[in-house]
């Protein structure tokens, strides 16, 4: 009976194992999915980002360059893009140094503010530090509201070539040329084994005592404080008192031992750097949103537009971006998607007219549909309290040019 019950117990369990293993999908989004969707449409929109080359050894290069627009319709509830941000790269742990980064042509080692609907235009320079197969994400770290991140690019590290281990030289202002990689190991080491010695010889005191900390709590519940006395014996007081004189003493001994060493030291910069928006490069279309709804059924999103071409080219419509993805009408086909590109629906836009003539005014209807919607969990858009949506319709003139502009508005949701 018992091998039986065990066996039973063993079948269940290998069963239990491999249903977890079957149901269990890719563990690989670094949040690109898990914000919320009206978050993701109506923060930042990012587009053209490049991450270049896909294959690299340690120790190469990689340059991660795009440009972003901050949209008009942020979320009121979420603390501005307007007050602090700071642009970050999103890669698991530190496989990568940061060697460069830039906003409009500013240097980037501090944080910024970025003023809504305008254009940026970053670039970040890494080198690779640990192999293996990273999702990159340029990040956007905004005070008060958290991490924007932009969708992700697989990038692929392998070994280095040398045998050499991995060095990070800088020169520092006094001339000295030091290894990041094992700068001051040795003093951390050090350190860090002095307050853990402190740590457990206080530690052990209080274990060779005969009673511990749960007993002397239960005693003093029981007899109250008259009976202190009885519990903190004098010993115990004068060891207490010199484990407290000796944290501060080992507190001052640090502080004037790394004056000694390090005698010339500068803080960190903390102040904010400026940086001049780019205009969003508009072109010759007025576009005005009549109204917009989601079909749940369809995974699609309807735009009705009226739209105005004001120039003297034809226009055609080429894309809509929101959240990350890319909706692309297959009719226009200027649109460039970059190596290694994800969730792009290569013929995800309907446009309802094929080219907007000079001087024509037209209402204009863009369906934008995808199981990307369902994929990156949009769907969520329908519980928002403030059902609102906003994206870049990205359009070409005659000669090629691509112009783009944010529209947004109110979105209903339709469920037939
Ligand atoms: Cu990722």
């Amino acid at each position: 009976m018992k091998t039986l019950k065990m066996k039973r117990m063993g079948v269940s369990g290998v069963l239990a194992g491999l249903m977890l293993v079957l149901l269990a999908g890719e563990v690989l989004a670094h949040g690109e999915r898990a914000q919320l969707a009206s978050m993701r449409m109506r923060t930042v929109h990012w587009f053209d980002t490049k991450v270049e080359p896909l294959n690299v050894k340690v120790g190469d290069i990689v340059t991660v360059t795009g440009k972003l627009m901050t949209s008009e319709w942020w979320p009121k509830q979420m603390a501005s893009i307007e007050d602090t941000v700071y642009l970050n790269i999103g890669v698991p742990g530190p496989t990568f140094l940061r060697l460069h980064s830039e906003v409009n042509g500013v240097p980037m080692v501090r944080s910024t503010a970025f003023p809504l609907g305008k254009v940026y235009e970053y670039k970040t320079v890494l080198r690779a530090r640990v192999a293996g197969r990273y999702h990159v994400h340029p990040i956007l770290n905004v005070k008060d509201s958290g991490s924007l991140v932009d969708k992700g690019t697989w990038l692929e590290v392998a070994e280095s070539d040398s045998t050499a281990p991995f060095t990070n030289e800088v020169t520092t202002m006094l001339g000295d040329t030091i290894d990041l990689e094992n700068y001051a190991l040795g003093d951390v080491y050090g350190w860090h084994l002095v307050w853990l010695a402190i740590g457990i010889a206080y530690i052990l005191y209080w274990l060779l005592r005969k009673e511990l900390f749960i007993p002397r709590f239960i005693r003093v519940r029981a007899f109250g404080q008259d009976r202190a006395n009885e519990i903190i014996t004098k010993k115990d007081f004068v060891a207490g008192g010199v484990f407290f004189t000796l944290t501060l003493a080992t507190i001052l001994g640090g502080y004037l031992w790394a004056e000694h060493k390090y005698p010339i030291t500068i803080p960190l910069q903390t102040g904010k750097v400026d940086v001049v928006p780019i205009e969003v490069p508009t072109g010759d279309l007025e576009v005005v949103v009549d109204s917009a709804s989601y079909a749940l059924a369809g995974r699609s999103l309807t735009m009705r537009v009226n739209v105005t071409n004001h120039g003297d080219s034809p226009i055609r419509i080429s894309e809509f971006l929101t959240a990350n993805i890319r909706f692309l009408n297959p009719n226009v086909t200027e649109s460039e998607i970059y190596p290694g590109e994800e969730m792009v629906a290569k013929d995800g836009l309907s446009v309802s007219v094929d080219a907007v003539a000079p001087g024509q005014s037209v209402a204009v209807e863009l369906v934008a549909s995808d199981a990307l919607w369902e994929q990156y969990r949009m769907t969520g858009i329908i519980n928002d309290p403030d059902s609102r949506f906003a994206g870049l319709l990205f359009y070409y003139d005659d000669n090629g040019e691509r112009f783009f502009q944010e529209v947004g508005g109110a979105i209903l949701p339709a469920f037939f």
